[in-house]
C-alpha cells in the first residue's frame, strides 16, 4: 500500500517537462555525515565564522585546516544511500532532471548522477591559495599542506561566507530554475543564500515545490506539498510509487 503523499509526488514527477531538485546536508546525513545546524552539527563546538570564512583563515590556517583534515578524514569511507540512487536513477528516466546541490561531499555524483551543480565547492578538492594549483583526493595532506608549485599554503576548495559561488554553477542553476516545472527541496535548512534564493525564484513564477525535510524550514511556506521525513525512505517510497 503506497501512502497518498508518495503518490501524489509521483503524479507529480510524471507530469512535469523539467525537473529541478536541489539537496543540502539532510540528504547525506543517512550515509553517515554529519549535518551542519542539527542538534549535533557540524557548527557544535565551532562558530562558523571561525572556521568557514576567508577571514577566519588568513587569521588562524591550523584551526580551519584541522576543522577540514577530520572532515575529509570522515568522507573517505562514507558511501551513497538508496535516496542518492534514486534521485540518479531519475536522471535516467525522466527528460530534464538536474541537481542543485549545496554538498561538498560528492555524494550524488558517486551514486551515478551525471548533470549536478555543486553550488560550495568539492571536500575532496584543494587549491593552493596563490597560484592555479589544484589536487584531488581526500589523503591526509597533514596539518598545514602547502603548494607543490610554489610554497603557498593550499586552502580547501570549498566556498565560504563571503565567498562568491562558481560562477558556472551559479548560472546553470539559475536557468535549470527558470525553466523547471517542479522543484523538489531535500535535506536544506534554507539559511544560506543564495541557495535558498533559486527556491524563491521558482516560487515567483508558481512552480510547485516539494519539501523533503523531517523539520520545517523558512520556505516551507512556499511548499504545497510536506514530506516529514528522512529523506532515503521518502525517496524510495517515492519511487515505489512512480
Ligand atoms: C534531513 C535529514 C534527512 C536532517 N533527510 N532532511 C542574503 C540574505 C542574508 C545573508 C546573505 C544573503 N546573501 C548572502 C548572504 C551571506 C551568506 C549567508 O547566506 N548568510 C546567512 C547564513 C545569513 N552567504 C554567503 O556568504 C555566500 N556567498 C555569497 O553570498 O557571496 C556574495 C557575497 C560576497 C561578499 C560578501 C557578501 C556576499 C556563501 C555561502 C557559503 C556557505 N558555505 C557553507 C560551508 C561550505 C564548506 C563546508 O562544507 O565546510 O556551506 S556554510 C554551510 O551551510 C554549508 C552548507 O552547504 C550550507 C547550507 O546548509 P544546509 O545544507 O542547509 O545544512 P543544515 O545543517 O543547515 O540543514 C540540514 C537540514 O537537513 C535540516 O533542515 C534538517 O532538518 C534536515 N535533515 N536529516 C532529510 N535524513
Ligand atoms: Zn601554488
Amino acid at each position: 500500500m503506497i501512502p497518498s503523499t508518495y503518490a501524489t509526488v509521483a503524479q507529480h514527477l510524471r507530469e512535469s517537462k523539467s525537473i529541478v531538485v536541489t539537496t543540502g546536508a539532510g540528504m547525506s546525513a543517512e550515509s553517515g555525515v554529519p549535518t551542519f545546524r542539527d542538534e549535533t552539527g557540524l557548527w557544535m563546538g565551532y562558530r562558523p565564522e571561525e572556521v568557514a570564512t576567508p577571514t577566519a583563515f588568513a587569521r588562524d590556517p591550523n584551526l580551519v585546516w584541522s576543522f577540514y583534515r577530520k572532515r575529509r578524514a570522515d568522507l573517505a569511507p562514507i558511501q551513497p544511500h538508496v535516496g542518492h540512487r534514486v534521485l540518479a536513477g531519475w536522471q535516467q528516466r525522466f527528460e530534464d532532471l538536474t541537481i542543485i546541490t549545496q554538498n561538498v561531499d560528492g555524494l550524488h555524483e558517486r551514486a551515478g548522477a551525471t548533470r549536478v551543480f555543486e553550488l560550495h565547492g568539492r571536500l575532496d578538492l584543494t587549491r593552493c591559495t596563490a597560484c592555479n594549483h589544484q589536487q584531488q583526493g581526500l589523503d591526509d595532506l597533514g596539518a598545514l599542506p602547502t603548494c607543490p608549485n610554489c610554497g603557498a599554503l593550499l586552502r580547501p576548495a570549498v566556498v565560504w561566507f563571503e565567498e562568491m559561488l562558481p560562477e558556472a554553477a551559479i548560472v546553470g542553476s539559475s536557468e535549470a530554475i527558470d525553466r523547471c516545472d517542479l522543484l523538489l527541496v531535500i535535506g536544506t535548512s534554507n539559511r544560506v543564500y543564495p541557495a535558498a534564493a533559486l527556491v524563491e525564484q521558482a516560487a515567483l513564477r508558481g512552480v510547485p515545490i516539494i519539501e523533503i525535510n523531517p523539520k520545517p524550514t523558512p520556505l516551507s511556506n512556499l511548499a504545497g506539498v510536506a514530506l516529514r521525513e528522512p529523506c532515503g525512505r521518502a525517496l524510495a517510497g517515492i519511487d515505489a510509487a512512480l
